[in-house]
């Protein structure tokens, strides 16, 4: 066991334990809990922990807001997961009567986020359940719960997550491979790749590679995972982000790069909200660009903000002055709706002030 982790882990999986015996005792059902926009940590995370809760016997679905991205199709772990607003038989009996299968939630279980408001409309279903445990990596959290294991630096949800595994086999003595399937081991790995850069970020420590390796033997496929997740795109999608790409204006000594992408953008290129994913790390990584920003506006007309740094300008911090939060070095937002440029207009001011 890694030294820094194992405090954080033992008391996570203890109170997984627990938690899971109380669920078997009251034949209830554990829900986990993603953030909305999700991404490979959420989910590599939330199912990680969802086959952990499986393996050992009590029931246990990851509650998502949102469809999975097609980029995380080949991950193969439909059957985790649990569609509140769907239009499956289990969404219509949870409608009916906050129920699954006829089981009562009994426990809540977020990963890569802890608050309610940070999981779109799943953050009621959260918020109306006692009975939660938090495993995340962002340092903002103002939820208050004893259950709360929060490393601001680790880098992601889903290498807390390997090593919450690594501490229930160490306590129940059952091997690695019967607790994370090789899907879910390949989803976790997923996760920490998501929110490493595949291993290129400053965020990559021995670690963070000694899980890697680990779930890469537990069936986790490297290339196909950074094919899938960083590589493989559609030709509207690569459209739409030279587009984007071909917009960038800089500001600041060119210090700060910023590029925006109305909801236009997307129909005329025909792309999905994920179109312009790759263009903000891009930009970051021009010679003499400290920081990013890539607006886009969605089909709802809400206007999310995407912001990397290179080495000092506190991306969390700026985030949180649009209601939004994150890392250091990555963080983001959304503003409800309204003017995209009169958006940008602000951010350029707000940066203008603090760069
Ligand atoms: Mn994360």
């Amino acid at each position: 066991m890694i030294e820094r982790y194992r405090e954080g882990s033992a008391r996570s999986a203890k109170n997984i334990l627990s938690v899971i015996e109380k669920v078997k005792r009251d034949d209830e059902i554990i829900l986990i809990f993603l953030h909305r926009s999700v991404d490979g940590d959420c989910v590599g995370s939330a199912s990680g922990i969802c086959s952990m809760i499986r393996s050992l016997g009590a029931e246990a679905y990851v509650a998502i807001p949102e469809n999975l991205p097609y980029n995380m199709n080949f991950l193969g772990i439909d059957d985790l997961f649990f569609h509140p607003n769907g239009d499956s038989a289990m969404a219509e009996e949870f409608a009916a009567s906050r129920t699954i299968g006829g089981r009562k939630i009994g426990a809540a279980i977020a990963t890569d986020c802890s608050e309610g408001s940070r999981m779109g409309f799943c953050g009621d279903i959260f918020d109306s359940i006692e009975n939660k445990i938090v495993i995340d990596h962002h340092a903002s959290v103002t939820s208050r719960t004893d259950n709360l294991w929060i490393d601001p630096d680790a880098s992601s949800a889903s290498e807390m997550v390997f090593y919450v595994a690594q501490q229930i086999s160490e306590i129940t003595g059952m091997d690695m491979r019967d607790i994370l399937t090789p899907n879910s081991a390949k989803a976790v790995l997923a996760g920490i790749v998501t929110d490493t850069g595949r291993f290129t970020f400053k965020n990559t420590r021995p670690e963070t590679l000694e899980a890697a390796g680990q779930l890469i033997g537990l069936g986790g496929d490297i290339s196909e995972v950074c094919y899938n997740l960083f590589d493989r795109k559609t030709k509207q999608k690569f459209l739409l982000s030279a587009k984007a790409r071909s917009e960038v204006q800089f500001f600041c000594d060119d210090r700060f790069a910023l590029t925006v992408v109305p909801y236009s953008q997307f129909v005329e290129y025909n792309a999905g909200p994920d179109g312009v994913d790759d263009v903000v790390s891009a930009m970051r990584d021009i010679d003499g660009v400290e920081l990013a920003i890539v607006l886009r506006q969605l089909e709802s007309g809400e206007i999310r903000g995407n912001i990397r740094s290179q080495e000092y300008f506190d991306c969390s911090r700026f985030a949180e002055g649009f209601g939004g939060g994150g890392h250091v070095r990555a963080a983001g937002f959304t503003v409800k709706d309204g003017d995209i440029n009169a958006v940008a207009e602000e951010v350029i001011k707000r940066v203008k002030a603090e760069l």
